[in-house]
């Protein structure tokens, strides 16, 4: 009788907890750890992450809604606008933010981002990534610069990497959501569907396969995506914004392209624990980054 009481009357947490911060200072390695799945890709160039992308996780009395977002930039065209667009609605409508900075970076770094942290409602956590690449009298002098930047925020030196110090980051976190109900599925995982995930994982491979300014340039529209009970079958475009660009892309004798396709498709199996059988085109659609059409079928919406 008293466990049925205490069961009823059990509070439940819930809360949109939004990971923000400048580029590659390790956001969505941070997210995929409490997630426990590689909703989001990694690489070691800025820029990776293009959308506002969901990772759920659910326990008996509570929900926590992450957003991984794109680091912040400012925008040179209109596909970084929008992706700083993500950046601002994670912002605003965020129940706890969780601003992500690194032993690397200056941490006076975008000065104006962190005076309009100071004036916001939500309460701050603040993660000071990868300490595996530094020693406690830096580490000591970074957490005193920061209290006095952002003195409201909990700050918490950690190292997602190496799963350092985490666990007192989730606890803080399941603190700090309010009481509400939980907004999904308590199964559910993400927002986003096996196509972006097919998208993420070949684009991933190309931030990875080709140097400067490429991987920049390309975005990458799943076309067909056929579920069989045996294996995915996925034809997929890599849209480049200028004709010397598909070149480089396909790569002599069609090598890179090869390269990119073998990767992608190996991740991809391991990710939907399916066999796949991929294809990939090369399309030129000329200067896209800058087309708002373009923009919106690539999932990046203006308004
Ligand atoms: N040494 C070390 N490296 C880390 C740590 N966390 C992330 N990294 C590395 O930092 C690089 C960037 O990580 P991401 O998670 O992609 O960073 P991000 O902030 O999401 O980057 P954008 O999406 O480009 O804004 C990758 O090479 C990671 O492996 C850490 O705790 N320690
Ligand atoms: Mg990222």
């Amino acid at each position: 009788m008293a466990n049925d009481l205490q069961a009823t009357t059990k509070v439940h947490r819930s809360g949109f907890v939004n990971i923000i911060g400048n580029p590659n200072v390790g956001k969505s390695t941070l997210m995929n750890m409490f997630v426990g799945e590689n909703l989001s890709i990694i690489t070691e160039k800025s820029q990776t992450t293009r959308h506002r992308i969901l990772g759920i996780v659910s326990g008996d009395d509570f929900q926590i809604v992450y957003s991984d977002t794109p680091g912040i930039i400012k925008p040179k065209y209109r596909l970084q606008s929008s992706m700083m667009k993500f950046v601002n609605t994670a912002i605003g409508d965020a129940d706890v933010i969780v601003y992500v900075t690194d032993v690397i970076e200056k941490f006076d770094k975008n000065i104006e981002y962190i005076e309009k942290l100071n004036n916001i409602e939500a309460p701050i956590i603040l993660v000071i990534n990868k300490i595996d690449l530094t020693n406690q009298q830096i580490l000591n002098n970074l957490v005193e610069q920061w209290q006095k930047l952002l003195p409201q925020a909990f700050i918490y030196p950690a190292s997602a990497l190496e799963k350092f110090n985490l666990d007192n980051v989730f606890s803080k976190i399941l603190e700090l959501i309010p009481e509400g109900p939980a907004y999904y599925a308590k199964d559910e995982l993400t927002d986003r569907n096996l196509r972006f995930f097919a998208s993420e994982i070949i684009r991933e491979k190309i931030l990875l396969c080709y140097q400067k300014e490429i991987p920049y340039c390309v975005e990458v529209s799943i076309e067909n995506f056929i579920e069989d009970k045996k294996m995915y079958t996925i034809e997929a475009v890599i849209h480049v914004a200028r004709e010397s660009q598909k070149g480089i892309i396909i790569g002599q004798a069609g090598k890179s392209l090869k390269r990119v396709g073998t990767d992608a498709r190996k991740d991809m199996e391991k990710f939907f624990d399916k066999k796949v059988f991929l294809k990939l085109f090369v399309k030129v659609d000329p200067d896209w980054r800058d087309n708002e059409r373009q923009l919106k079928k690539f999932g990046y919406n203006q308004d």
